[in-house]
């Protein structure tokens, strides 16, 4: 309720004279906020973080590891060939601090984070989002993320563990930062993320892509006054889903962070600018960007797998640093697939193009949907049980025309695919597909900017880009044969559905 809410509701009471009721209405609300503080959910990363360790999802690593010459490549050969989420506990140089990486690669990791079923994930997520809860701002008393607080040139970024992430990469980079802005003009908070290539102790790069965060960004500019940011480290996975996710201009994504948590985002002031931040966070890099300031960045192994190469972009001068006494680091990695960096984009992807397709044709029956970060997102997988004929087309060209860029291929599969795994797409793709009829291209689309291999126009920017959109219809043919399809079946072993492994196969492979 706003102010003048309150103060209506107030006017209300006053004028039935029933001060009784004022009284009770004070005391619950009294009583709601005690209930409230009770109940007060852990909005930082470590409840996450402890429940993928105890559930065996994440390894923790007590040898010594050096974020400039070995840490990436652990935390990425770890996923890679065991799927799990990794904590360091002992960084050379930073005897304080732990590092994460790897902790949202897969969807069930997300679920867990976001206390969804996994087969659920989608539609669960979907609701959470339409629910947005606008944060509270709370006074600064013990928030964690200001126990340690050094202002000006006591901070120094060369206390965090910032790793360098592949081979080529320009230098160390916080991938990892969530940026909170306000509109100068309405003063709306926005937050996204922005890759900082560390220069020095109190500079890094900023890169602004032409998005949101970009739009206001251009008023400051116009106005010739710096932008005030706000760079938070390590907050609950709906913070950190709020950050990757694209919503319309003016939604606070704190709110719609708040919206995931099913409470409120409890927020504290920053110490030198006028932008608040999660109270629970690990670290808060407070800065500004000048206006007209650029500076040479770059390489960066970047979501699809390729380097992005060196070019200008913004500079972000520290102001302050402030964390928590014992900070966890989010040692994100971007570069190579599979990482949190394609995974977190996918799920913002797979959910908006979930809500797109189910305005088209009055709602198609959607099953699944992927966005594989296998293929550096730029590869889609509807599942679907096709209606009508040609329906799987339609979905597809809508999934290729939704509200990212990413996907230039989108594969349509059958219920009885499993549009995760990709042995079975490509199955799929072989079995069911006579390319002369289920393949098209669409050429000069405009594609994900960070698509090397889609050509830059005349004249154009590096990350403009137009190529080549693809669709694979890989359903069955002859949708409204039912007898017609049996013929393209899966040829599954006998009894496939009863037999149960676990009465057959040593125990501990079942743990
Ligand atoms: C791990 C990760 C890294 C990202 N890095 C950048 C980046 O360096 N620059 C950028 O403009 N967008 C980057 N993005 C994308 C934006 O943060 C994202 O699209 C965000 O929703 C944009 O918000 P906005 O529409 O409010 O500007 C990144 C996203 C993720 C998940
Ligand atoms: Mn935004």
């Amino acid at each position: 309720m706003g102010d003048d809410g309150l103060r209506g509701f107030m006017r209300e009471v006053d004028k039935k004279g029933d001060l009784d009721k004022r009284d009770t209405q004070q005391k619950d609300t009294e009583k709601q906020q005690a209930k409230r503080a009770r109940n007060m959910q852990d909005q930082g990363i470590r409840g996450y973080l402890q429940k993928l360790e105890n559930s065996g999802e994440m390894l923790r690593v007590t040898k010594e590891v050096d974020p400039q010459t070995n840490l990436s490549a652990i935390e990425w050969k770890t996923y890679d060939q065991h799927g799990k989420a990794t904590i360091f506990d002992n960084i050379k140089g930073h005897p304080e601090w732990q590092v994460c990486s790897q902790i949202f690669t897969d969807r069930t990791k997300w679920s867990m984070g976001v206390n969804l079923q996994e087969d659920e994930f989608l539609e669960g997520m979907l609701r959470k989002v339409s629910k947005p809860l606008e944060p509270v701002i709370q006074d600064t008393g013990n928030a964690p993320c200001k126990e340690v607080i050094k202002i000006g040139e006591e901070a120094s970024l060369y206390d965090i563990p910032v790793v360098t992430i592949s081979e080529e990469d320009g230098g160390p980079f916080i991938p990892a930062g969530m940026a909170i802005v306000k509109d100068p003009e309405s003063g709306i908070r926005n937050m996204s993320i922005h890759r900082q290539q560390v220069f020095d102790e109190r500079t890094t790069g900023f890169l602004i892509l032409p998005r949101q965060a970009r739009r206001i960004h251009d008023k400051y500019t116009q106005r010739k006054e710096p932008m005030p940011v706000a760079v938070v480290i390590g907050a609950h996975p709906a913070i950190w889903f709020g950050s990757a996710f694209t919503t319309t201009f003016g939604v606070d994504e704190l709110a719609v962070a708040g919206g995931v948590l099913g409470d409120p985002v409890r927020l504290v002031k920053c110490e030198t600018i006028d932008v608040e931040v999660p109270a629970d966070a690990e670290i808060i890099i407070e800065g500004e960007i000048i206006p007209g300031e650029l500076r040479h960045e770059g390489p960066f192994g970047e979501v699809p797998g390729t380097y992005a190469e060196a070019d200008e972009c913004e500079v972000f001068h520290v102001k302050a640093i402030t964390h928590r006494r014992d900070p966890i680091y989010y040692a994100l990695h971007c570069g190579a697939p599979i990482t949190c960096t394609q995974a977190t984009t996918g799920i913002g992807i797979e959910l908006a193009t979930w809500d797109h397709l189910s305005k088209v044709e009055g709602g198609m029956d959607i099953m699944d949907i992927r966005c594989h970060a296998a293929a550096g997102l730029m590869m889609i997988v509807i599942k679907l049980r096709p209606k009508m004929s040609g329906q799987a087309k339609t979905a597809l060209l809508a999934a290729l025309s939704g509200p990212y860029l990413h996907p230039k291929l989108a594969i349509a599969v059958d219920e009885d695919i499993d549009a995760n795994d990709l042995r079975q797409v490509m199955w799929s793709v072989t079995t069911r597909v006579n390319a002369a009829d289920d393949v098209d291209l669409i050429p000069n689309t405009r594609t994900f900017p960070l698509d090397k291999v889609s050509p830059v126009p005349e004249g154009g920017h590096q990350f403009e880009r137009m190529g080549t959109k693809w669709l694979i219809d890989a359903t069955m043919p002859a949708v409204s044969r039912p007898d017609q399809r049996q013929r393209f079946a899966r040829a599954m072993p006998k009894n496939f559905d009863q037999v149960e492994l676990e009465d057959f196969l040593p125990e501990d492979l079942f743990k």
